[in-house]
């Protein structure tokens, strides 16, 4: 597409689509229009590819996530589509910005955090890869809520970013599919018909994702709640308004807010529903499908991989089996097999508390069929295992985990030392009963986001050193590795790390009124906030930091500026207390003159998928500081890694295999392991003992505790210092001496010409953390699936 074809489309659109004139346009008509002219050329690739898959009867996978963490679409599309030139030069022409309107379009946030990103770029993947799949979630109306800091607290407020139109979606209301709750059971024979009390529908919204250079398509199908029956007209006309609307309204609420929570379990109802609801409408969406195809129920795993993104979706295993055997009559014990070969499951934490588990009786009012199909699986499994114990169901409670273990036939971690984890401890039984049920695929991400499109000067010296096969096979950048020796080369990497550190820079003046130095180290901790995640050891590390500098203010300091970014869960009140502690320390020392030149900390609200599109470019250090064992995988830190940031860092989650890839003498390790964490942690006295010896630590503490930065409030942060004294469950006293230790590392490492060299070694050797590597390793040891014969380029 020329410039000018493009211009003359986006023209069509603001007059035909918006009903909009060019004098009266604003950067939000105009937007909308470069989309739909940009959606235009996805449409013919996607509808390519679904007559591909239907004709060559190709296996489908079926990814069910609760989150879909994705992000701005719109350069993503222009990038794929290779419509940069186009786009840029009609934008151009029309006199308009155009990174001002990229910039425009509010952040899709159908997520948390890592789970939901990484499906997102999952999705991505698989079209890049033309392996045929569908991606089923819910389209929540308030994804993950805004964060604002008022006197450095966390205030959340909702996210609305349907108030606009969402110029990506396809509504489908011939996809409307019937859910039900509650009501009774009527068995016959060992069958049973399930009459529910309470119905709405799911009606489907389509989103096409393309891959990289449009050769292929895959959809994301969101499912909206909506009432069964609209408004009471009865009720109206009697001027009852408030009761005419209520049905819907209670309807609706199903799809209303994404629960804003990566860690604790919700024991809610709603919760509960939402996860039946998005199941059970893609299941039946799935089933409608293959019937369409194939008249054999039987071959539904040759033809359908449908995977569990974490136990959110759990109850697929019995809603599938209540399919098969109640609605189909279908053998039970069929039934089981039929759906555990069609069904996989993805693990992605070991954290009791975040481990879902149900009330019985909450199942049992809400799912009463569902219900006697779980205690049925369960007798299956004793009787096919020979054991004793019952294993999905526990102390009145449905333990999700293991429902998806024994309904799945093949169970995955997300990195190594995560999926060996996995079989030592919380599916220790299960694993000796079933050795080979337990995969590992190490998470990865999308390098047409995470590389491509945030970072276009170090792609752009990628591209013109080892030509443009990295784009989709990313482990081309080790060819990148015999330039690490040539200055020219070497000299432009480090030119690129600094433009992007100098437009980082300028953003904090122009939007937090904070200046930074871009000499300094940008030294960046960007994720949820949650104590295993240990921003309060970094925290405590910058405040050491600061004393010993005020102590000596003249000792020739090398400048940091420590950046943090992350939401806390509104009821985590430990994390909301991290939130707070930073923005005080900020205050504290950005305001200190004797200091602030050498240590600055700048903590943007709201962080999200664009706001890390920003930092990570501009990234020298990143923080991946949790204790070992409790992080699964991580995928910030690979998106540091490839974009030549150096790694601090434990031997956690993926942070291992960094290492491993990356070199030990390019990434600074410090940390117990998680087997030392684990003996460490019988010592009941570790945390007092770890300040008895560490001088700088205690002070750390100490000032904290003093009120030094909270004078208005000094005992704000008793609880922090307390509970680092006293518990200290994530071993941050027992860790902080050896992080300090390797912080000291980094000062004397940073700005020398080998830091450079550290740099692009990283960049050179993360090819590995694609996530076209982990969806082919999904496909092979997973979904037994292959992608799309004879795929070109478009
Ligand atoms: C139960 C419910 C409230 C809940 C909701 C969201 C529980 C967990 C989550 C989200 C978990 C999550 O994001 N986990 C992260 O998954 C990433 C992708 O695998 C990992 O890289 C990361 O280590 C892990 O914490």
């Amino acid at each position: 597409m020329t410039p000018s074809e493009m211009k003359n489309a986006i023209l069509h659109h603001l007059v035909y689509t918006l009903g909009k004139d060019v004098s009266t346009a604003h950067i939000y008509d105009w937007r909308m229009a470069l989309s739909f002219a940009v959606r235009d050329q996805i449409v013919d690739p996607w509808f390519g590819a679904t007559r591909r898959s239907y004709a060559g009867k190709l296996k489908r996978v079926y990814y069910l996530s609760m989150e879909f963490l994705i992000g701005r679409l719109l350069k993503d599309a222009i990038i794929n589509l290779r419509l940069e030139d186009a786009a840029l030069g009609a934008m151009n022409d029309l006199g308009l910005n155009y990174e001002q309107i990229l910039e425009d379009e509010p952040d899709a946030a159908l997520g948390n955090g890592g789970l939901g990103r990484l499906a997102a770029c999952f999705m991505e993947s698989m079209s890049t890869l033309a392996c045929p799949a569908m991606g089923y979630g819910i389209r929540y109306e308030h994804g993950l809520f805004r964060q604002r800091f008022e006197d450095g607290r966390q205030v959340e407020e909702p996210e609305d970013w349907l108030n606009q139109r969402h110029a990506w979606e396809f509504e489908r209301p011939e996809v409307a599919i019937d859910i039900g709750f509650g009501g009774h059971v009527q068995e016959i024979g060992k069958r049973a018909n399930w009459y529910p009390s309470e119905m709405l529908i799911a009606m489907g919204h389509d989103t096409p994702v393309i891959g990289w250079k449009g050769r292929w398509g895959n959809t994301l199908r969101l499912w909206e709640a909506r009432p069964m029956h609209g408004f009471d007209l009865q009720r109206f006309n009697r001027g009852d308004y408030a009761a005419a609307a209520e049905p819907e309204a209670l309807a609706r609420t199903l799809s209303r807010v994404l629960y804003p929570d990566d860690t604790t379990e919700q024991g809610k109802e709603l919760r509960l529903k939402q996860e039946f609801f998005f199941t059970a409408a893609s299941l039946r969406d799935i089933l409608r499908r293959f019937e369409s195809e194939y008249n054999d129920l039987k071959r539904l795993p040759q033809k359908a991989a449908i995977q569990m993104n974490d136990t959110h979706p759990a109850i697929a295993g019995p809603e599938l089996v209540r399919l098969l055997h109640d609605e189909r009559g279908m053998d039970f014990e069929e039934a089981v097999g039929i759906a555990r070969n069609t069904l996989s499951y993805t693990n992605h934490t070991l954290l009791p508390e975040a481990l879902e588990r149900w009330d019985e009786g909450l199942m049992g009012r809400l799912l009463p069929r569902h219900l006697q199909l779980i205690y049925r699986i369960n007798e299956l499994h004793m009787k096919d295992t020979g054991s004793r114990k019952v294993t999905a169901v526990e102390d009145g409670h449905v333990k999700m985990g293991e429902l998806s273990f024994i309904m799945a036939h093949k169970v995955n971690g997300v990195s190594a030392l995560h999926t060996d984890l996995m079989k030592k401890t919380v599916f220790k039984d299960l694993h000796e009963q079933h050795p080979t049920r337990i995969v590992n695929e190490t998470n990865g991400v999308t390098p047409r986001r995470w590389l491509l499109s945030c970072n276009p000067r170090l792609s752009s010296l990628i591209t013109e050193t080892i030509g443009e096969g990295w784009v989709d096979n990313l482990e081309q950048l080790e060819r990148l590795e015999p330039h690490i020796k040539d200055s020219s080369f070497l000299e432009r990497f480090a030119a690129a790390k600094r433009a992007n550190k100098v437009d980082l820079a300028r953003w904090f003046a122009d939007d937090l009124k904070i200046s930074v130095d871009p000499e300094s180290i940008f030294d960046v901790q960007i994720k949820r906030i949650h104590e295993y995640k240990r921003q309060h050891m970094n925290l405590l590390e910058t405040i050491a930091h600061w004393l010993e500098i005020r102590d000596n203010p003249n000792a020739g300091w090398v400048p940091r500026v420590k950046i943090f970014g992350g939401k806390a869960a509104p009821g985590y009140v430990f994390a909301k207390e991290i939130v707070r502690l930073t923005n005080d320390v900020a205050k504290v020392l950005n305001s200190d003159p004797l200091t602030s030149r050498y240590l600055k900390v700048v903590y943007p609200p709201n962080y999200n998928v664009s706001l890390a599109e920003r930092l990570i470019p501009a990234a020298d250090l990143s923080e991946q500081i949790s204790t070992a064992g409790k992080e699964a995988s991580g995928t910030g830190n690979m998106k540091f890694a490839l974009n030549g940031a150096l790694t601090i860092g434990t031997l956690d989650g993926a942070n291992v295999e960094i290492r491993d890839l990356v070199k030990a003498e390019n990434f600074f390790l410090f940390g117990m392991t998680a087997e030392e964490v684990m003996e460490r942690r019988k010592d009941s006295g570790h945390a007092a003992e770890a300040i008895a010896k560490d001088s700088r630590l205690a002070r750390a503490i100490e000032t904290v505790r003093s009120g030094r930065f909270s004078p208005e409030e000094p005992g704000r942060y008793h609880g922090i210092a307390d509970n680092l004294t006293h518990h200290d469950y994530f071993m941050v006293c027992s860790d902080f001496t050896d992080f300090w230790r390797a912080q000291r590392e980094v000062d004397g490492a940073f700005g020398k010409p080998n830091w450079t060299c550290m740099a692009a070694y990283n960049t050179a050797r993360s090819g590995w953390f694609s996530s076209d590597r982990t969806i082919r390793g999904y496909m092979a040891d997973i979904w037994n699936a292959a992608p799309a014969p004879e795929v070109e380029d478009a």
